[in-house]
């Protein structure tokens, strides 16, 4: 692929890019899943590509969250199987928690491109594939098809770049819904029950580190942080940075 100069300033982004457009070019992504990540990159630019406070406060809240579920499922889509493939595998093993393929473009060229990639970065199991016999309610499109095993029993659900109706639809079968997403504004981000406002491929090694660390914590104190987490006020702070970068970058023009 076309050489990237090692001095571009635009050099990390630009090789997500190309690793993006691979990945379409083997199922894994679709093209809209290029155009999705295009959005993500602006929010990201608006916050400065870095993990900010709020961020934090919900990857504590959600590794809080997936330690203590009785059945937590990483539900992974095209886009976070080529952005994240290891740190989906390792998370999964340290939790642990079950994979589940689901996709919004669902078909079986991609089912199988994705649980290969998984598979190639040491899943033992990916569900979503041979056994998708349920079907989340109030849903009309392939996404509505899930593992009886992983989403459809889950009680806590991990999910990246993420539609907005499945997102709501799995928020009123019960389940706690873990988002990643950067743009706060979106409706996955304003219907999960922790929003995370990063990009996924800083948010998934914090959060590996983050489930290692309180591991070790008693579970009393785990469950004190769940109880004391606030989403709204998450959202608001992320908002607030957001609007207050800005306007500071707009006075040192
Ligand atoms: O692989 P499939 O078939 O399941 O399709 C996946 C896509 C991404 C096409 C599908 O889920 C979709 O259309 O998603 P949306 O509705 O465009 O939402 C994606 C959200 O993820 C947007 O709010 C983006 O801002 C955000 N986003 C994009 N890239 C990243 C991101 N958030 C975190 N990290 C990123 N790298």
């Amino acid at each position: 692929r076309g050489v990237v100069p090692e001095n571009h300033p635009r050099r990390d982004s630009i090789l997500v890019r190309e690793k993006l457009v691979e990945a379409m070019e083997n199922h894994v992504v679709v093209p809209q899943g290029l155009i999705a990540h295009g959005r993500g990159e602006c929010f990201d630019y608006i916050i400065g590509e870095k993990t900010e406070r709020f961020a934090e406060t919900a990857i504590e809240n959600a590794s809080a969250l997936l330690i203590t579920a009785k059945n937590p499922v990483i539900s992974v889509n095209g886009n976070m199987a080529s952005l994240v493939p290891a740190e989906v595998v390792r998370l999964s093993e340290i939790i642990p928690a079950k994979i589940e393929v689901n996709l919004f473009y669902r078909d079986r060229e991609r089912e199988l491109a994705i649980k290969k990639v998984l598979e190639d970065h040491g899943a033992k199991k990916v569900l979503g594939v041979d056994d998708t016999s349920e079907v989340i309610p109030e849903l009309f499109s392939e996404r509505r098809k899930v593992s009886r095993e992983g989403i459809f029993t889950a009680d806590v659900v991990l999910l990246g770049m993420e539609d907005g109706d499945r997102t709501e639809a799995l928020v009123k079968m019960g389940k706690k819904v873990i988002a990643i997403d950067l743009n706060p504004l979106s409706r996955t981000s304003l219907t999960a029950n922790v929003t995370i406002v990063d990009n996924v491929t800083r948010a998934l090694p914090l959060l590996i580190k983050k489930v290692e660390e309180m591991k070790k914590m008693k579970e009393d104190e785990v469950q004190k942080l769940i109880s004391n987490y606030n989403n709204k006020a998450v959202l608001r702070e992320a908002m607030k940075f957001m609007s207050e970068r800005l306007a500071q970058l707009s006075l040192v023009l």
